[in-house]
């Protein structure tokens, strides 16, 4: 099939210069989040680099190229709010849009020549005699006053450990690894998975091949999707008028967290939303046997609502056939399932996710007490105050960091947010003369408990399935289990109290107060 279109270039990206010998400011990643601190950073004049691994920005926008990829929060609210893009052509946004709205925004904004393109951060240690972080990468080492981790939750693809997969004679890749030099026209195909992604490319690749064999572990909620064409009129009026923009932000912003009401109290309003859901699944499809298996069997909003109105369809085609057996082994041919079907194959697709939990960057970086923060986090769940701070990582603002993650909006909501606080904290430690920052263990103890008390009572807890939301030991780690506004507001300033301040070495104390331990 022919590959997927990716955004045409908007804006050059500079070749890297050199790397620093050591900066106020370190960013890891370049999507959303490492753009909008770099963003903030070149505003407020505050010395930095961005490190990239890759060989341009987008982060997520950038590496998922599948065919049909398109955001599923409507684009008016995924995007920046201090840049807004009146030419969206959808309301729901395809990924080349946003991945071009990233580079050109980036561009507009100055940071790009800041940016430190195939630099992939390897190791980041606290040295704690010297109060700054070393940042080891790929192409050499720089040390760092303050590291903002924008490394993005979604980055690093998880493919199962399936028996007998490394003697597949076939192809096999990730969708955020796409193969856009591979034709897959008329070819067997196996998609393995049927989240979020494998139901935007199962639709757009079945024309294509010879035969799609569909391995479904757990049915998803597919909701109808409302996706239109924005007219030219509406833009121009947006171009003109851009309150009016604003104001359709707005409207999408509270809509979204009138319905959160209903996933944070896992209320009755989602039997009305399953009610819908099983309309769309009955309109759609004819087979009682294919709806029964393509019906869940927990509370929708568990895992993530899909939009689709292709999905169905697609599926009842006569090329695709959708499998419910699990997958017992992997021949060098086929996928074996426990039925005892070789079901043959030349390409395994994984729309299988991401490594989330247990995010292999949490692996590198090792805090004062030289323990890694995959180890304090293996040790009682990922938790960050804030989704932001860390004790025993001095210094260290992680963005989109565990329970920010969003299943009701758009993410950039919360990353705006942070960015608020992060920057408010840069200030405090300029103004005090702070040369660390460092949450209190007890601030970071009962902020945790509180969330996940908080999250218990939520439809992505207790609404009867397993997803990534969840960690092994059945903690929500991912997703903030409350309105965003709330997390808005209590990121609008940051509170020095919580934490431990320590002034530079060789230097008087630090003058600000920082004794009262609080919640
Ligand atoms: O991944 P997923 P995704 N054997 O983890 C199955 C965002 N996103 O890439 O449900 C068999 O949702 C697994 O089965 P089960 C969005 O936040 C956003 O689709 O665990 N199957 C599931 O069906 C989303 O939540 C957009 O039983 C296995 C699938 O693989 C996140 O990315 C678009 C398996 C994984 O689904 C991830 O979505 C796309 C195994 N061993 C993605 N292991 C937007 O539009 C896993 N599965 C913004």
């Amino acid at each position: 099939m022919p590959p997927a279109a990716p955004a045409t270039p908007a804006a050059p990206v500079p070749t890297p210069g050199a790397l620093p010998d050591h900066v106020r400011v370190a960013v890891v990643g370049t999507g959303f989040a490492g753009l909008g601190a770099a963003i903030t950073l070149t505003r407020d004049g505050v010395d930095h680099v961005v490190l990239e691994r890759a060989s341009d920005v987008g982060g997520t926008w950038r590496d998922n190229v599948y065919p049909g990829c398109r955001c599923d929060v409507p684009s008016h609210l995924y995007s920046f709010s201090f840049a807004p893009n009146p030419e969206w052509s959808e309301t729901y946004s395809p990924q080349g849009e946003i991945w071009e709205y990233l580079r050109r925004t980036a561009a507009e904004h100055g940071v790009l020549d800041r940016v430190r393109f195939g630099h992939e951060v390897l190791e980041l240690v606290w040295e704690d005699e010297r109060q700054r972080w070393r940042v080891v990468t790929s192409r050499g080492t720089l040390t760092a006053d303050v590291v903002l981790l924008g490394n993005g939750p979604l980055a690093e693809p998880a493919i199962p450990e399936l028996p007998g997969l490394d003697r597949f004679a076939g192809t096999t890749f990730h969708s955020a690894r796409w193969r856009t030099d591979h034709d897959l026209r008329g070819e067997r195909v196996a998609v393995i998975g049927t989240g979020a992604s494998a139901i935007q490319f199962v639709p757009a690749i079945q024309p294509d091949v010879a035969h799609l064999t569909l391995f479904q572990r757990t049915a998803p909620w597919v909701l109808p999707h409302t996706n239109r064409r924005i007219t030219p009129l509406e833009r121009a009026v947006y171009r003109r008028v851009p309150a009016a923009q604003r104001l359709v932000r707005g409207l999408v912003y509270w809509s979204r967290e009138l319905f959160a009401t209903a996933l944070v109290r896992n209320s009755r309003f989602l039997e009305r939303l399953e009610r819908i859901g099983r309309r769309h699944l009955e309109r759609q499809v004819a087979d009682p046997d294919l709806r029964a298996r393509l019906t869940p069997d927990y509370r929708p909003g568990c895992k993530r609502l899909l939009l689709s109105n292709d999905y169905y369809p697609s599926l009842q085609q006569p090329n695709v056939e959708v499998v419910t057996e699990k997958i017992v082994e992997v021949l060098p041919h086929a996928v074996f399932t426990a039925d005892g079907t070789e079901h043959e194959v030349d390409t395994i697709i994984f729309g299988t996710g991401f490594r989330v939990a247990d995010n292999p960057v949490a692996e590198r970086v090792r805090g004062r007490e030289g323990r890694t923060l995959a180890e304090v986090w293996g040790d009682g769940g990922a938790r960050a105050y804030n989704g932001t701070a860390v004790t025993g990582f001095p210094n260290l603002f992680l963005l989109a960091g565990p329970n920010t993650g969003i299943g009701h909006t758009s993410l950039v909501v919360m990353i705006e947010a942070q960015l608020t606080y992060i920057r408010d904290a840069l200030r405090v430690m300029d103004e005090t003369g702070a040369a660390t920052v460092e949450v209190r263990p007890t601030v970071l103890a009962a902020w945790s408990a509180r969330v996940q008390r908080r999250a218990a009572r939520t439809v992505w807890n207790s609404g009867g399935c397993a997803s990534w939301y969840l960690d092994r030991d059945g903690r929500n780690v991912t997703i903030w289990p409350d309105h965003t506004f709330r997390f808005v507001r209590r990121t609008r300033r940051f509170d020095a109290a919580r934490y431990e301040l320590t002034a530079p070495v060789e230097q008087p104390p630090v003058a600000a107060a920082t004794t009262g331990v609080v919640d």
